[in-house]
């Protein structure tokens, strides 16, 4: 044993068609377009079709957002809070997006939708599929921002036991092809502070919707 082995690989295959790049992503010039954004459309905890309000609050950037109601879900070009558009994505986002998704072996990954979860200690995302994308050949980018948090991967069922893996600032993971239809969630976030954002995580996943 040395010094370095508890030095994440930049790039590891956890297993087929999810990549985790550790460290990926510029996350102090992502924070700095999050106010911006949350300005125009706030992060609210939105209603889902059993009528329970989520957790972790919600919010989208880019021509289409992802929104839970009791009516179900649904894709959105305008905000349904505000009624207006969703704020545009920033130009680093989208550069980030298509960068990690080539390195994931997606090439030309143009997103249409970028989700933007909050969490703060003690919250949870229960496990789900993400299957209201059009296309599933398109990839999924999910870049972590702030307090740490540990992913749960299951498998094609919502049982069995999860493989759990820690997420931290700046990690960037692309969940392609097979992994599509997997199972995932968040464990309950532990209490940690971010010297930027304090004891919050942002999480921004880019979609391609339509
Ligand atoms: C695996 N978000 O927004 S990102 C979500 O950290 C979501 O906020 C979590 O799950 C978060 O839907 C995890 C990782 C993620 C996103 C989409 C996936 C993993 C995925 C789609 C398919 C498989
Ligand atoms: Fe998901």
């Amino acid at each position: 044993m040395d010094l370095f082995t508890n030095l994440r690989p930049e790039k590891q295959t956890i297993r087929d068609g999810v990549t985790l790049l550790a460290s990926f992503a510029d996350t102090d010039a992502l924070l700095k377009e999050i106010p911006a954004l949350l300005a125009v459309s706030p992060v609210r905890r939105m209603l889902t079709p059993g009528g329970r309000q989520m957790q972790v609050a919600m919010s989208n950037c880019g021509p289409l957002g992802w929104v839970s109601e009791p009516t179900g879900y649904r894709y959105a070009a305008l905000d349904p809070l505000t009624g207006n558009p969703w704020p545009a994505m920033p130009e680093n986002f989208r550069a980030l997006a298509r960068e990690a998704a080539e390195r994931g072996g997606f090439m030309g990954f143009e997103p249409d939708a970028c989700l933007i979860n909050e969490y703060t200690p003690g919250l949870k995302l229960s496990p789900h599929i993400d299957q209201d994308e059009a296309d599933k050949n398109w990839p999924i980018v999910s870049v972590s921002i702030g307090i740490p948090a540990v992913f749960q991967l299951y498998g094609l069922t919502r049982g069995g036991r999860a493989e759990n893996i820690p997420l931290y600032d700046g990690d960037v993971i692309v969940f392609g092809g097979p992994a599509r239809h997997i199972y995932h969630g968040i464990k309950k976030v532990e209490r940690a502070s971010d010297a930027r954002i304090g004891e919050k995580r942002i999480n921004l996943t880019f979609r391609k919707a339509l």
